[in-house]
């Protein structure tokens, strides 16, 4: 317990916790019925769950006859009791350049002015919204805009490149696209607006571009397509009714690596994904009214979605939004801004934690954290060195950590501790949130293990109300893709292990998936990157252990014949996988391999490619199945210095 005066009681205790998560497994149409109240709706609903997990007619809607307006329920039902409250404060890169402060009023007024701006440009119910933009308000008013009208965002993260922006313009068939000149971070600057005319060059002639002047930088523009985005605001009126939507009506598009070809939209729909932000929020933050809230992921992310924008929001909280990196200008920016805002809850990624443990803890111990009651993580497994530093250092001991796992997919947390309810465990997240029923299931055989203590396959055995409903545009490859291969339950990708407490433990993607500093990369496509290049034949992409960023891209790579490998082509393609997808996806190492260990199907072995790139080739397994053992060998001969 902090030891502050002013510290609220926090929402849960232990027995509290026990008794509303037994009474949601129990009951979850009494529970959700009961949760769903903290929206406001247009027509309340009378149905609360209808859930269907059997392969393969999947099928998820939650209060699917209530209808609301998303963008109200986070900016207009506060207007009244906190019109003058800060919604949001926005801290730019640079820090010598001032804070902003947004009032709940302010962000009416400019979320209605951008709303009018997108209904000028013809967009309407349903209509999609590629959002390409810095973090930035017009970020947050893009977002809210969208759905005050009743359309349908799409952001993509601005680390993105031109191919990846313009693939998922076409994906989603957006009609607009909203984007900045520039993007500043870390004092450097991306041409956010040079990316999509390179990317538009890619779409449909209709798909318009608005564009955000934000640093001022020099664009070209193109007349009749591009949009001056301030300008239109300014003399846009400040009225926009909100548009009446159905619970089940998308809100959200959000592209996400899976194992398997291209990044898949993983869509959310209105109601139920509201209900559970917020009430995530509010629990496994502790949320307490007046708190400063911060989550410094981008909103490009599905972190940024639910905890930076409409979780907090729809709370009423004042969430802060932060342009720039951890370790600009140095390793304290991050514990600077806490101290500067007075933050209460801080949540990050494990990744920016080791990043700055590494800097030293007098960065932190500069400066004054006295306000902080809460600390958060999420992205990936927290190791416990981590872990406690940020316990130690950054808590002072005070303040409980939440681990919190969950999925673009899952829309809020599904497995946390609650602070003031559950003992933590550095390392594991614990126990399952409020009406989620983790499973572990033996991933042969396909059975739930019922022992307490098990390590399996994470599933979940029924539905909750912030799942994802489909795949856009392809209910059948999300039917496949997590109702295939367990039949009956939601499968997350992930191994976990149960310990004697009961507590889980994640032990990483069982897919093809890795994860690179939190951020989700399908090796496949990191694959297909790299053979799209002229002198590469064959390319196979593990993850190997990193000690910032969790996990590494080591590539496998085949020449042409004739190809010459040298080290002038090893950085070419670095820079070609950079531009091809991003600069998250650039290889970290890159391996020439004369041939790749295959079966004698022809089926790559990766799990021997990640023994080797893992180091540890003592311990190949079977390789009997092997086409061609002298492969392996040459590729353990010519591994690649982790170091
Ligand atoms: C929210 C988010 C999801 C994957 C997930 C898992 C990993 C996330 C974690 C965690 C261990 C945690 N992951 N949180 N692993 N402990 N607390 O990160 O969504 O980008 O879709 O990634 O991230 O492997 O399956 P997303």
């Amino acid at each position: 317990m902090p030891d502050t005066a002013q510290a609220p009681a926090w929402h849960v205790d232990a027995a509290k916790y026990e008794e509303m998560y037994k009474a949601s497994i129990a009951d979850p149409e009494a529970f959700w019925g009961e949760e769903g109240k903290r929206l406001d709706w247009i027509k309340p609903y009378s149905k609360v769950k209808n859930v269907d997990f059997g392969y393969p007619d999947v099928s998820i809607k939650w209060y699917e006859d209530g209808t609301l307006n998303v963008a109200s329920n986070c900016v207009d039902r506060h207007l009244e009791k906190r019109g003058d409250q800060t919604a949001i404060i926005w801290e730019p890169d640079d820090p010598s350049a001032p804070a902003q402060h947004i009032r709940y009023s302010e962000l009416h007024e400019n979320v209605c002015r951008m709303a009018n701006v997108l209904k000028a440009q013809g967009v309407g119910k349903g209509d999609r919204v590629v959002i390409y933009l810095p973090m930035i308000p017009e970020a947050a008013y893009a977002m809210l805009a969208t759905a005050r009208i009743g359309a349908v965002h799409s952001i993509v993260f601005a680390g993105f490149s031109p191919d990846a922006l313009a693939n998922r313009i076409n994906d989603c068939d957006a009609k607009v696209v909203i984007t900045a000149d520039e993007a500043p971070r870390g004092g450097r600057k991306t041409a956010l607006k040079s990316n999509t005319d390179a990317a538009l060059l890619h779409c449909k002639d209709r798909v318009k571009c608005l564009v955000v002047k934000h640093t001022g930088g020099q664009t070209t523009w193109t007349e009749g397509r591009d949009i001056d985005v301030k300008a239109e605001m300014a003399a846009a009126s400040t009225d926009c009714a909100p548009e009446e939507v159905g619970a089940e009506d998308p809100l959200f598009i959000l592209y996400t690596s899976g194992s398997t070809g291209k990044p898949k939209g993983v869509v959310h729909t209105s109601g139920g994904y509201l209900v559970y932000a917020a009430m995530t929020h509010q629990y496994t933050f502790d949320y307490h009214d007046g708190d400063i809230f911060w989550c410094t992921a981008d909103v490009g992310w599905v972190t940024g979605h639910s905890y930076i924008i409409y979780g907090p929001l729809a709370n009423g909280a004042t969430t802060l939004m932060f342009e720039g990196v951890p370790t600009y200008p140095d390793a304290s920016r991050f514990w600077q801004v806490c101290e500067k805002h007075k933050v209460n809850q801080f949540y990050t990624a494990p990744t920016a934690i080791r990043a700055l443990m590494g800097q030293g803890s007098e960065f932190v111990e500069k400066c004054d954290l006295s306000s902080l009651r809460l600390l958060g993580t999420v992205g990936e497994p927290i190791n416990p060195e981590a872990w406690n530093w940020y316990n130690d250092v950054v808590g002072k001991g005070k303040c409980p950590i939440v681990d919190t796992w969950w999925q673009t997919e899952t829309g809020g947390h599904l497995i946390t501790p609650l602070p003031g309810a559950i003992e933590t465990k550095p390392g594991s997240a614990t126990k399952p949130f409020f009406g989620v029923h983790p499973v572990i299931l033996d991933p042969t055989s396909g059975e739930e293990i019922t022992e307490t203590e098990a390590e399996g396959v994470l599933c979940i055995k029924d539905s909750w109300p912030g799942q994802m409903r489909t795949v856009y545009g392809d209910h059948e490859r999300f039917v496949s893709t997590y109702f295939e291969q367990y039949k009956g339950y939601y499968f997350s990708g992930d191994g976990c292990r149960r310990d004697a407490d009961g507590y889980y433990w994640i032990t990483g993607r069982v897919d093809d998936v890795i994860n690179v500093s939190g951020h989700r990369m399908g090796t496949a496509e990191v694959e297909s990157a790299l053979v799209a290049h002229s002198s590469v034949a064959e390319a196979a992409v593990v993850g190997y252990p990193h000690d910032i960023k969790g996990q590494g891209i080591y590539a496998y790579v085949t020449l042409m014949n004739g190809i010459e490998p040298t080290e002038d082509l090893r950085k070419e393609l670095e820079k070609w996988v950079r531009s091809e997808i991003g600069p998250i996806a650039k290889p970290d190492l890159i391996q020439w391999a004369p041939g790749l260990p295959k079966t004698r199907s022809g089926k790559i072995m990766r799990r021997i490619l990640r023994k080797i790139a893992e180091d540890d080739f003592g311990a190949l397994g079977d390789t009997s199945t092997l086409a061609e053992p002298a492969v392996v060998e040459d590729l353990i001969d010519n591994r690649m210095n982790r170091k």
